[in-house]
C-alpha cells in the first residue's frame, strides 16, 4: 500500500518543506473556502511570512460546504504539496501554515468557537464571486440570495460566509474583544469596500448597534491576488506521487507566477506577508482594475473562443496564432481604459501575461474559467466597457468578447452558472435579426447604458454572427 503525506514521512531532498516549527504554529487566520486558489496564493505567502518572522499566523481552513478538501487535511496532518511547473521543470514544496480545517456545514459552532476568540485576528476568504449575495444593480445585498435570505432569519445560525462573520463579530462585541480584519481575495473590484458594505448592511439588518461598532473598529482592507492554479486532475495527483514517493490527495500544480497588493489597513496586526513578495499600498484599485480588466477579462474571451473551437486548455487556444491575436487585441485595447498602475509597465506587464496563458506545463481547462459568467461579466468585461465609451471610444473589444461568450453558451448548449437558466432560456431565444437581444433582456445582467447603446449591442451581434 502507497503511503500518504502526513507528519512521520520522510520527503526527498528534491521537495521544499515548512521551514518552521509546525508543532509551535498557533491559529491567528481564519480562511473561508478551501479551494485550490487559497492552497496555491495565499497559505504560501504565510508559509514565507512564518519562515521568515515566525508568529501565531496558523490558518484554521474552513470550508463552507463540502467537507472532502476538509477530510483530506485531516488525512494528511493539514500537509499538501504545490508543485511549480514550467520550462525549468517541476518544483514541489510541502505547505505547512494550516493548523485546523472545519466543514461549516457540519461543525459551525466550531466555527464561530474560532471566530470569536480573540487570537484570531484576521479572517480571509476565497469563496467565489456568487458566495456573496452581491446585488450588481445595487452594489449591496441581494435578499433573494439563498445563504443571505437564510442567514438573516436565523442569524445565530448562519451558513453563509456574510452570516458566519456577522454572528462571529457579534460574539466578540459581547465578549469585549476588537474585531478581526475581513481580508477578502476574491476577484472582485474593491473587494475589501464591497465586504464591507456587505457585512455592514447585514449587521444593520439585526442590530444597527453591531453595524456602528463594526464601522467604527473594524477593518476591511482591499486586496488584487493573482495566480494561475487550475483544478488538480489525476495527473497532478500522479505527478505528486512521483514527485513525493507517497500520495498527496491535496496536491495542486501551479505556475512560478504569484503577486498579492494589500491594502495595508488592520486591526491588529498581520504576518509579514512582504517576505514572501506581497506588495502593501495605500491604494489597490489601480491593480485590481489591471488585473480584473487584462488577466481575467481576457481569460473569460480565451476560455469561450476555446469552446468554440472545440479545445479543451487555455493552453491549446494560446497555440492558435489567430486566436492568441484576439488576446493580444483584447488587452492593447482594454488597456486604454486603466489609470497609470504605480510600478508596473503596462504593455510589458501584457507581454507576460500572453507568456502565462501560453505556459505549456499548466492544463487550465476553458470550461473552469467559463464557469459562473454572469457573475464575472461586469468586472471583467462590462466595467471597461462603459468606461471605454464614456472616454468617446467604442468599445469592439469588449463586445467581441461578450458575443463570444453568447456564441459558446449557443454552442455548448449549456453552462454552469447560478443563472443557468436564464442564460439557457435567452440561448434557446436567439434569433438572427438581433441575436444578443434575448441575453440583454436578462433583467440586471447589462448595466443600462450598455443596454442602451444600440451600436455596442450592433458590435456584440456581429461577433456573434461570425461563429
Ligand atoms: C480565472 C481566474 O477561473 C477564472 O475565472 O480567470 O481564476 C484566474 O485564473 C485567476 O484570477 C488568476 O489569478
Amino acid at each position: 500500500m502507497t503511503s500518504h503525506l502526513s507528519n512521520s514521512v520522510q520527503l526527498p531532498q528534491t521537495v521544499r518543506q515548512p521551514g518552521y516549527d509546525r508543532a509551535a504554529l498557533k491559529p491567528g487566520i481564519l480562511h473561508f473556502g478551501l479551494g485550490a486558489f487559497h492552497r496555491a496564493h495565499q497559505a504560501v505567502y504565510t508559509q514565507r511570512a512564518l519562515q521568515d518572522a515566525f508568529g501565531p499566523w496558523g490558518i484554521v481552513a474552513v470550508n463552507l460546504r463540502s467537507a472532502e478538501p476538509v477530510e483530506a487535511l485531516q488525512n494528511q496532518d493539514g500537509l499538501y504539496s504545490v508543485t511549480i511547473r514550467s520550462h525549468e521543470g517541476d518544483q514541489s514544496e510541502v505547505i505547512g501554515a494550516t493548523v485546523d480545517w472545519i466543514c461549516a456545514a457540519s461543525e459551525r459552532e466550531r466555527v464561530l468557537d474560532y471566530l470569536a476568540r480573540p487570537e484570531i485576528r484576521i479572517v480571509t476568504m476565497t469563496v467565489s464571486e456568487k458566495a456573496y449575495g452581491l446585488d450588481p444593480a445595487t452594489g449591496g445585498l441581494d435578499l433573494a440570495h439563498p445563504a443571505v435570505a437564510a442567514d438573516l432569519r436565523t442569524s445565530d445560525a448562519p451558513s453563509g460566509v456574510l452570516g458566519l462573520i456577522v454572528e462571529g463579530l457579534s460574539r466578540r462585541r459581547k465578549a469585549g474583544v476588537k474585531p478581526f480584519t475581513v481580508l477578502c481575495c476574491d476577484n472582485l473590484p474593491s473587494n475589501g469596500k464591497v465586504v464591507r458594505r456587505l457585512v455592514l448592511e447585514m449587521a444593520e439588518r439585526r442590530d444597527p448597534g453591531l453595524a456602528a461598532w463594526v464601522s467604527e473598529h473594524g477593518a476591511f482592507p482591499c486586496s488584487m491576488v493573482d495566480r494561475i492554479v487550475p483544478a488538480a486532475t489525476d495527473e497532478t495527483r500522479k505527478r505528486a506521487l512521483r514527485l513525493l514517493g507517497v500520495e498527496d490527495r491535496l496536491a495542486l500544480d501551479t505556475e512560478p507566477f504569484l503577486q498579492w497588493v494589500i491594502e495595508d489597513d488592520f486591526v491588529d496586526g498581520r504576518p509579514k506577508w512582504e517576505a514572501g513578495g506581497a506588495i502593501f499600498a495605500d491604494d489597490v484599485e489601480p491593480y485590481e482594475k489591471m488585473k480584473l480588466r487584462l488577466l481575467n477579462g481576457t481569460h473569460t474571451l480565451l476560455a469561450h473562443l476555446g469552446i468554440l473551437h472545440g479545445l479543451d486548455y487555455i493552453r491549446d487556444v494560446m497555440a492558435v496564432p489567430h486566436l492568441a491575436a484576439k488576446a493580444r487585441a483584447h488587452m492593447e485595447e482594454v488597456v486604454a481604459t486603466l489609470d497609470p498602475v504605480p510600478g508596473i509597465d503596462l504593455p510589458a506587464y501584457i507581454d507576460q501575461l500572453l507568456a502565462r496563458f501560453a505556459n505549456p506545463t499548466i492544463a487550465h481547462r476553458n470550461i473552469q474559467i467559463s464557469l459562473d459568467t454572469t457573475q464575472k461579466l461586469p468586472q471583467r468585461l462590462l466595467s471597461p466597457a462603459l468606461d471605454a465609451l464614456s472616454k468617446g471610444q467604442d468599445a469592439s473589444a469588449t463586445a467581441y468578447a461578450v458575443g463570444v461568450w453568447i456564441a459558446a453558451v449557443r454552442r455548448r448548449g449549456d453552462c454552469d452558472d447560478p443563472r443557468r437558466e436564464e442564460v439557457l432560456q435567452a440561448a434557446a431565444a436567439m434569433h438572427d435579426d438581433d441575436p444578443s437581444a434575448s441575453f440583454f433582456a436578462i433583467p440586471g445582467l447589462f448595466p443600462p447604458r450598455l443596454v442602451e447603446t444600440r451600436a455596442w449591442r450592433d458590435r456584440v451581434n456581429a461577433a456573434i454572427k461570425t461563429f
